[in-house]
């Protein structure tokens, strides 16, 4: 009789050079993704998350802000945007965004803004929406804009993206939020992002973001038409900067949503194993990063709390209401409280720990 080895025997070298703190390899990511030893992977993320940060876990009391939903990138896998002309575009007008503000709670502490390039729009419109949160809710730290945002100010307005960001940074700008960096492999980019920037414009952004003392988080939206090999390109070209620079805060793994967009046709949802496999092998291959968040939003509450023993130390906020994953058909709620987050994490074994965007303590839970 044939017996078949089990599968975690051919990841055992791997685990050997985690456990004495070795980098790994592109080869790795690939085995590390091919394998289904699910347990294993997260046995070996779950040590390296316990050096890092022990039994703590983040939170953070956050608001979202998409200031506008028209957009000329026609990204193939968003439910979001709409052209500029469609009945449902919208704009919010700097009035409605001091309401916004007004109606955040004084516990708030982050607003992670983030919304679609549109033509018609000023670049003092954003400037000005900076000054406008800032001015009605001084205590938030504003988090905005992703780095294909900047390079469209950049190439629409005329600018470098040194001078967009000097000046929304003058405005009130604190950090970069991750989004947008789908996948960096030209082959996947032109098939679902083909009319914003690559690679390079993506990381250019977040590389001048850090050397201006910004500092900004990393996504990778995965489930789609990306193979392992363009999954473990994308982290390994995160990890390549963030040895250059130092400025990343923490890693996002984004799971495609299928619904009410071209690239989920025919498509579904992502698996649980899968979900957490990214998590895993994303706290594996970058070792530099301090924090790999689990967005419950777009996971769900029960696998981001699961999560937090497959290498995932954060789990983003409170939110209040999102649109990008809703709309392309996250079930999660809208919002949940800071004690429910609270709750979760307790409930997963570690300690929760309320942190602001630059993961100062604000206190513990
Ligand atoms: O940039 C759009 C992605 C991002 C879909 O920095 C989709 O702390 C899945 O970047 N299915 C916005 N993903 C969200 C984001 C983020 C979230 C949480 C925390 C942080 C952070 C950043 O959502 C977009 C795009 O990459 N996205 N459509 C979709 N159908």
């Amino acid at each position: 009789m044939v017996i078949t080895p089990p599968r975690s025997g051919s990841l055992q070298d791997i685990a050997h050079r985690v456990e004495a703190g070795e980098r790994l390899s592109f080869e790795d990511g690939v085995r590390l993704f091919e394998s289904d030893d699910l347990l294993a992977i997260g046995r070996m993320a779950d040590l390296v998350r316990r050096r890092k940060h022990g039994d703590v876990a983040y939170f953070n009391i956050n608001r979202r802000l998409e200031p506008t939903n028209a957009c000329v990138a026609r990204c193939s896998f968003c439910s979001f945007y709409r052209p500029l002309s469609h009945p449902e575009a919208y704009t919010l007008s700097l009035e409605e965004i001091a309401a916004f503000a007004r109606s955040t709670s004084p516990e708030t502490t982050e607003v992670h803004i983030v919304g679609g390039l549109n033509p018609k729009l000023p670049f003092s419109y954003f400037t000005d929406l900076l000054r406008t949160l800032r001015r009605e809710a001084p205590h938030l730290h504003l988090k905005a804009f992703t780095a294909v945002e900047i390079v469209w100010f950049a190439e629409h307005y005329g600018m470098t993206i040194e001078q967009v960001l000097r000046e929304l940074r003058e405005a009130g700008l604190q950090s970069l939020p991750g989004g947008g960096a789908e996948i960096f492999a030209p082959r996947v980019r032109r098939l679902i992002c083909d009319h914003k920037t690559d690679a390079e414009g993506w990381l250019e952004v977040h590389r001048t973001a850090h050397r201006l003392g910004l500092r900004s988080n990393a996504t990778m939206l995965y489930g789609h038409i990306e193979s392992y090999e363009d999954r473990v390109d994308h982290l390994l070209r995160l990890r390549e900067l963030q040895d250059e620079t130092g400025g990343f805060q923490a890693f996002i793994g984004l799971p495609f949503l299928p619904q009410h967009n071209l690239l989920g046709r025919g498509r579904e949802f992502t698996g649980g194993a899968d979900d957490l496999k990214v998590l895993a092998v994303a706290r594996l291959l970058l070792d530099n990063f301090d924090h790999i968040k689990a967005y419950w939003v777009m996971v769900g509450l029960k696998l981001a709390q699961v999560a937090l023993s497959f290498g995932v130390d954060d789990l983003d906020g409170t939110i209040v209401k999102e649109t990008i994953a809703h709309n392309a058909g996250a079930d999660s709620p809208d919002e949940v409280s800071a004690q429910y987050l609270a709750d979760v994490i307790r409930e997963a074994g570690r300690r929760p720990v309320e942190r602001d965007t630059l993961y100062n303590v604000v206190r513990e839970w």
